[in-house]
């Protein structure tokens, strides 16, 4: 008799025509209307699961995976993966992939859009617009900062912070200083014409400050109320990272005392809830995750993970060589170990 073919879950609807492909290869079981899952709900669905194509707002820790014997690999739709325990699946064997490099450009296009929309007032002055305020117009009315020539601050060098810097650097005549736990190589800087400055010092001297490192128990506020009053008043403060990088509270009280001028958000500690105190601001500019949301880069991100699945669980072209796994050398230690014990 024929082996029985691998089950998968895909746990939101992606694109149809893209997800097709896992069927050659597995029996698929995909959500059929967008869901929001509790823990139990994606033990259920993990419960019978060989792998899953799950989105950044699946949470899958040891509770989730606890019942899954079957379970070897978690391709994610992002590429960041805090929603996944990482230390949890490589201990259970559990190969997690990620979306990097697809969503680079489209998602530092984003960060470029958000700071220039924040510094330049622009949802501001859409809605003061639309409020027939216009005759009110005096020369000193909504009156912004420069992005030109001004010095562009980026916490978090990798794929997307360098793309960020490019624009920054090759577009806009910026100056470039950055912060990250290693500098880049001095070949990279040089082409970037970044500089890289103590995270202090970052704060102090960027007119504008994007956040693009990745979120861990380690960066959790990291931008709190101690380092935002190490910025310029006159400064700008853009988040697409995770929420859980910024201390909203603190962030909401700055803008509204005027102590830092501007903000724009992408991504928020509550989501898809953004707390009030940031709504009631006119200052801020706020998008529900976009980054990575152009047709062709979300298409691309499938794409990448429905690759990573197919050769995750040993088929394709690729078989056992995903295109962008997390925790190879994890899983591969914690197999080694099993098979030793056999
Ligand atoms: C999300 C992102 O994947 O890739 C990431 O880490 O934050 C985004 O690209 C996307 O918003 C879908 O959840």
């Amino acid at each position: 008799m024929a082996e029985p073919r691998p089950r998968v879950w895909v746990s939101q609807p992606l694109f149809d025509d893209i997800v097709a492909r896992l069927a050659a290869h597995f029996e698929v079981r995909a959500a059929s209307a967008v869901a929001a899952y509790a823990p139990a709900d994606i033990a259920r669905a993990l419960a019978d699961a060989d792998g899953a194509l799950v989105t950044l707002n699946e949470r899958i820790g040891a509770d989730e995976i606890a019942g899954a014997s079957r379970l070897r690999a978690i391709a994610n739709v992002g590429v960041g993966y805090n929603n996944l325990d990482i230390d949890a699946l490589s201990a259970a064997g559990v190969l997690a992939t990620n979306t990097p490099d697809v969503l680079t450009e489209t998602t530092a296009d984003l960060g470029f859009a958000l700071l220039m929309a924040a510094a330049r007032r622009i949802g501001e002055s859409e809605r003061w617009l639309r409020a027939g305020r216009w005759r009110q117009w005096s020369f000193s009315t909504l009156l912004g900062a420069d992005i030109h020539g001004s010095t562009l601050g980026i916490l978090g060098m990798g794929r997307i912070g360098q793309a960020i810097a490019r624009r920054g650097a090759h577009g806009f005549g910026m100056r470039v200083v950055y912060h990250n736990r290693r500098p880049l190589p001095g070949e990279a800087e040089a082409a970037l014409g970044a500089t890289w400055l103590e995270f202090e010092r970052l704060l102090a001297e960027a007119d504008h400050l994007v956040l693009v490192l990745p979120y861990s128990a380690a960066t959790h506020h990291i931008v709190d109320a101690a380092a935002l009053a190490r910025m310029k008043p006159t400064a700008t403060l853009v988040n697409i990272a995770r929420g859980g990088i910024v201390d909203e509270l603190a962030l909401a009280e700055a803008l509204a005392a005027g102590r830092l001028a501007a903000a724009g958000l992408d991504v928020f500690e509550g989501e898809p809830a953004v707390r009030p105190e940031l709504l009631a601001l006119d200052n801020v500019v706020l998008t529900p995750h976009i980054g990575s949301a152009s047709l062709a880069t979300r298409r691309a991100m499938v794409a990448l993970a429905v690759d990573n699945l197919i050769a995750a669980l040993g088929a394709g072209p690729h078989a056992g060589r995903p295109p962008s796994p997390v925790n190879a050398d994890a899983v591969a230690e914690t197999l080694g170990t099993r098979d030793r014990k056999r």
